[in-house]
């Protein structure tokens, strides 16, 4: 890794695994259950998505059900041992592998549907659930999951949650924090948190679900979900547009709060240097839909329930477009096949840039007119430095991300993750984000990367009563340690 934030020497709580604390775990779990000392077969677990972050835990527990893990939890909270949870391990901020040797409570194996409503539409299922797999059982029920993203096909509804993920339909369907309607929840010393109610309004007392929400592992492990699903819709269509400036890309956006309002589903937005690795490590596959290069694109998604009302709308927007000389060139897709072709495009840029090298990822929230300015800008400050370049330590500067919901990804594509280039860029992104008034993570959470920065975008009283929640809950701190608040 950078190195940057990974701590020196480990702290509280500090006890190595034993032979007690096997035979323990060997007594409870079922030899596919458990993985001890077998390094090939603890990789996958130790090391992250994007192969920054690495740890060394001896020993990954997948339980089965809610009492196992309910056992496992009150073991290592009575015996000070630190435990890791983990879902799909797609994560982008090293929170879901361990820094030194905590142990990894998995939830593969935690993975069946228990109930689902037709008429509410209301979902109740396991925390290790497979979003892609969630939306094809609610796909055969005319419904589907309100969140999707890049990762659907191997992250967990329980990550999800824990990560509070936003993806590429929040700007139609909301946040988590919306859609959730209860969890069930371990906390470290055992109890199971029953709160898995599936009631749309229910205002008795703290709403605890949501300080789960988006806690990465650090209060408990979730361990079920109830998820209020919308109705798919009858009627999808996406286009692609070229834009010649970014301005052009905010004219275009709101005119489709004009023009296609309700209907609207997504909106999401790359630039040049995307589509550049998406063609040079072949991700597409396929002929790239526009023959020109522009620098900015738009992928524009309606889903309504009329197809002839919606595409009448579409081509209103475009022509508004068109007229107003807002788009330079564009196209529709005329069929499903052409619908998941132009989504590929989009859900590839993450492959694409890990291909290209070792990926700095800043997932930032801002008011949408400076948006692309921090790409620019961190462009000429890596130019200025003499790192970017073809056969530079930076070989790319990448923008993209969620317009509709002012979230930014910028990816920067270097040799190596090399100290010279982390402090190039941190806390030189951290700081910028702080003075336009974003966050520092808009989407993909704090982990181990951005525990110690927390202060861009939290004041010092917030900071304070989050550590008095998580010391409450979990006093001996052996919920995902080094993670998600700073140390100091
Ligand atoms: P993991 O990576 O396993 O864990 C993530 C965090 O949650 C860790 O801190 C872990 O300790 C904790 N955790 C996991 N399960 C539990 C549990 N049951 N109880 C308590 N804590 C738990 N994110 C977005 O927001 N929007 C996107 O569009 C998006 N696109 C992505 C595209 C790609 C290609 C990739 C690789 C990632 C993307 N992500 C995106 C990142 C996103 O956070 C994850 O994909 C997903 O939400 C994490 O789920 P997971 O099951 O993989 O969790
Ligand atoms: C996306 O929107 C994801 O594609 C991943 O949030 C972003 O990899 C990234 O930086
Ligand atoms: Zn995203």
């Amino acid at each position: 890794t950078s190195g940057a934030e990974i701590p020196a020497k480990k702290h509280a709580p500090t006890k190595e695994l034993t032979q007690d604390d096997i035979k323990f775990f060997t007594s409870i779990l079922p030899a596919n259950g458990l993985i001890i000392d077998k390094e090939d077969d603890l990789m996958p677990y130790n090391i992250d998505w994007m192969r920054k972050y690495r740890g060394k835990s001896r020993l990954v527990a997948r339980p089965k059900t809610t009492q196992q893990v309910s056992q496992i939890l009150k073991y290592c909270n009575d015996n000070k041992l630190a435990v890791v949870p983990q879902g799909g391990n797609t994560g982008l901020v090293g929170g879901g592998v361990p820094v030194f040797d905590e142990i990894i409570i998995n939830t593969n194996n935690l993975n069946q549907i228990r109930s689902f409503d037709p008429i509410s539409g209301v979902l109740t299922c396991d925390a290790g659930c497979i979003l892609e797999l969630l939306d094809g059982y609610l796909a055969e029920r005319g419904y589907m999951m309100p969140l999707d993203l890049g990762a659907k096909g191997s992250c967990h509804i329980g990550g999800n949650v824990a990560t509070n993920a936003g993806g590429l339909r929040l700007l139609r369907y909301g946040s988590l924090h919306g859609s959730v309607l209860g969890l069930e929840a371990v906390l470290p010393d055992g109890t199971i948190l029953d709160n898995l109610s599936t009631l749309r309004k229910d205002n008795t007392g703290y709403d605890i679900k949501q300080l789960f929400i988006g806690s990465e592992g650090t209060l408990g492990i979730i361990t079920g979900v109830s998820i209020s699903t919308p109705r798919r819709p009858r009627a999808v269509n996406v286009a692609v547009l070229g834009f010649n400036s970014f301005q052009n890309v905010q004219k275009a956006f709101l005119t489709s709060k004009d023009e296609l309002s309700e209907i609207l589903s997504a909106f999401e937005f790359w630039d040049i240097n995307a589509l550049k690795l998406l063609k040079a490590h072949n991700i597409h596959g396929k002929k790239f839909p526009l023959e020109d290069n522009y620098p900015f694109y738009v992928l524009v998604e309606i889903s309504g329930s009329n197809k002839s009302h919606d595409d009448e709308k579409l081509q209103n927007f475009l022509e508004k477009l068109l007229t107003n000389e807002i788009v330079t060139n564009g196209v529709v897709a005329q069929d499903d096949t052409q619908i998941t072709s132009l989504w590929s495009l989009r859900e590839g840029i993450p492959e694409a840039c890990s291909k290209a090298g070792a990926v700095y990822k800043y997932d930032i929230s801002m008011p949408v007119p400076v948006l692309y300015q921090m790409v620019k800008d961190i462009r000429i400050r890596l130019q200025s430095a003499g790192v970017l370049g073809e056969d530079k330590l930076v070989s790319d500067v990448i923008g993209y991300g969620h317009i509709g919901d002012g979230n930014l990804h910028l990816n920067i594509v270097a040799k190596s993750y090399d100290p010279k280039v982390t402090n190039l860029i941190e806390p030189y992104v951290y700081e910028w984000t702080e003075q336009h008034k974003g966050s520092i993570s808009a989407e993909h959470g704090l982990g181990l990367m951005k525990a110690d920065y927390l202060g861009y975008t939290k004041s010092p009283p917030m900071i304070s009563l989050m550590k008095q929640i998580k010391q409450s809950i979990d006093p001996n701190g052996i919920m995902n340690p080094y993670k998600f608040l700073p140390t100091q």
